[in-house]
């Protein structure tokens, strides 16, 4: 088949033809997508995206937990042109460097809160948040050997966690599906499991005293493996793709308590956390927690280019700047010029309108004081907020929230009426989740809330029609 020209006028069906002719799509089931077709988007506006059949959609996930500032920023697009036209690329290898990766890296370093005397001065830039993760392996065996302790190798993580889907990204990830694919974890990656209240807490225990208890399997795992043995310990703030998993405040300071406790290393991943998402710069704030590493990516350019990295706290970056010689790592878009100067536009645009605090002080309380109101629809066991994220989980009754069969796919029923009345809401089993872009306005806020709530009707309707309800 001949590739289409620059001047060929595309249709759907041909654009369709040619994606499951030739396109690869992530984590997709290839023949299943080619007898459907992909939905095909072709523009975006504020927090609206568009497909080639005309649907405008409410997009809330932002892209995929990304484009924090909204779509069609163009002080974003000139940012861009501007450091194309001037240097679009040039590495950072060589004892060289770039204007505008010196001047984000400053910039990120000055948003970092210190906490407990820790703060963070040095940034390592990647592409991506696997990239960033697999930098956070590097660095963090790299440190124990300079610090004469080459057995510290083990990093624990979490079951359902999300940490990328690089070799090391996977592995340092808890999800099942992807360990069954390509021999993963990889040795000395071991997990314990999600601090996750509504399936793992005992009947009658408080959130409170689940915190504890959950963040309390990492010092089981950490004697069990060997304290000697245990190099870091890995987590997102909140976790995000498994399913916007919110932890009892109790959690994240009886985990710091650990890791200072044994010394071992803390990585917060906050590539979902970071940049407003949460209501703050960076999410470790929030929770009490004193990481040594911070893993972002995402939002930090809204998503218009990619870029990641680690903001590498002074503990590390201290071994590794005093001790270290050369360290053996890099990406040839380590620090690049034009993602840089995205990422510096972008920060700017989120202080200039004050975007981070909005979702502390308003957008956040609006869409928690709604989802408590969505509480008490029929099909809905749970809904919680935290910042500009949010999950719903539908059930088969409510009371004693008993959940569908797997085969009832209510999620993935919900999620069809959501894509039926132009709205983006993400199903993780039968947990809808939503991450809308921060630019929202309070009426955008009410429409997308009455549109969760049109397309929970519809829901609830088919699951009646299919006899699925308790
Ligand atoms: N860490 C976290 C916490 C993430 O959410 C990554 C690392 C990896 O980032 P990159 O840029 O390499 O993709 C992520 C990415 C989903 C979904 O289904 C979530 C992500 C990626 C793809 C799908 O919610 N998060």
């Amino acid at each position: 088949m001949n590739a289409p020209t620059k001047a060929d006028v595309l249709s759907t069906q041909e654009l369709q033809a040619l994606d499951s002719a030739h396109y690869l799509h992530p984590f997709t089931d290839h023949g299943d997508l080619a007898s459907r077709g992909a939905r095909v988007i072709v523009k975006a506006e504020g927090v609206y995206v568009w497909d080639s059949e005309g649907h405008k959609i409410f997009d809330a996930m932002s892209g995929l937990w990304c484009v924090n500032a909204g779509y069609g920023r163009k002080e974003l697009a000139d940012a861009a042109y501007a450091q194309m036209m001037k240097l679009p690329f040039y590495n950072s290898f060589f004892q060289t460097t770039n204007e505008p990766a010196v001047r984000l890296a400053a910039k990120l370093a000055s948003l970092a809160p210190e906490v407990g005397g820790r703060s963070f001065r040095h940034v390592f830039f990647s592409s991506s948040g696997s990239e960033s993760n697999d930098t956070n392996v590097r660095m963090v065996r790299r440190y124990w050997d300079l610090l004469g302790q080459p057995e510290r190798k083990v990093i624990i993580s979490r079951h359902n966690a999300y940490h990328g889907s690089t070799v090391a990204g996977a592995s340092l990830g808890g999800m099942s599906g992807m360990h069954a694919q390509g021999d993963l974890p990889i040795p000395d990656i071991v997990h314990i499991e999600q601090p996750h209240y509504h399936v793992h807490a005992a009947a009658g225990e408080s959130p409170e005293d689940f915190g504890k208890r959950a963040a309390r399997w990492l010092e089981e795992k950490i004697l069990a493996v060997g304290p000697e043995r245990v190099a870091a310990f890995i987590g997102e703030p909140v976790q995000g793709a498994g399913g916007v998993i919110i932890p009892p405040a109790s959690y994240w300071p009886e985990i710091q308590r650990i890791v200072d406790q044994y010394g071992i290393l803390l990585i917060s991943d906050e590539v979902i956390c970071a940049f407003g998402r949460l209501g703050h710069w960076f999410a470790y704030e929030k929770f009490g927690m004193r990481p040594d590493l911070v893993t972002f990516a995402k939002a930090v350019t809204s998503g218009y280019v990619p870029l990641g990295g680690v903001m590498v706290g002074d503990r590390v970056a201290q071994v590794l700047i005093d001790k270290g010689g050369e360290f053996n790592h890099g990406y040839t878009y380590s620090g690049h010029p034009v993602a840089c100067a995205v990422a510096l536009a972008n920060l700017e645009l989120m202080e200039q309108e004050g975007m981070v605090e909005r979702v502390r002080t308003e957008l956040g309380p609006v869409l928690e004081e709604k989802f408590e109101d969505l509480q008490h629809h029929p099909l809905v066991g749970v809904a919680e907020t935290c910042g500009l994220v949010a999950g719903l989980t539908l059930v088969k009754r409510k009371q004693g929230l008993v959940p569908f069969d797997e085969a009832d796919g209510a999620g993935m029923i919900c999620r069809k009426h959501c894509f039926d009345n132009g709205l983006i809401m993400r199903a993780v089993g039968d947990r809808m989740i939503i991450a809308p872009p921060l630019c929202m306005s309070l009426a955008q806020v009410d429409e997308l809330v009455a549109l969760i709530r049109h397309c929970l009707d519809a829901t609830l309707t088919e699951l009646r029609d299919k006899g699925l309800l308790a």
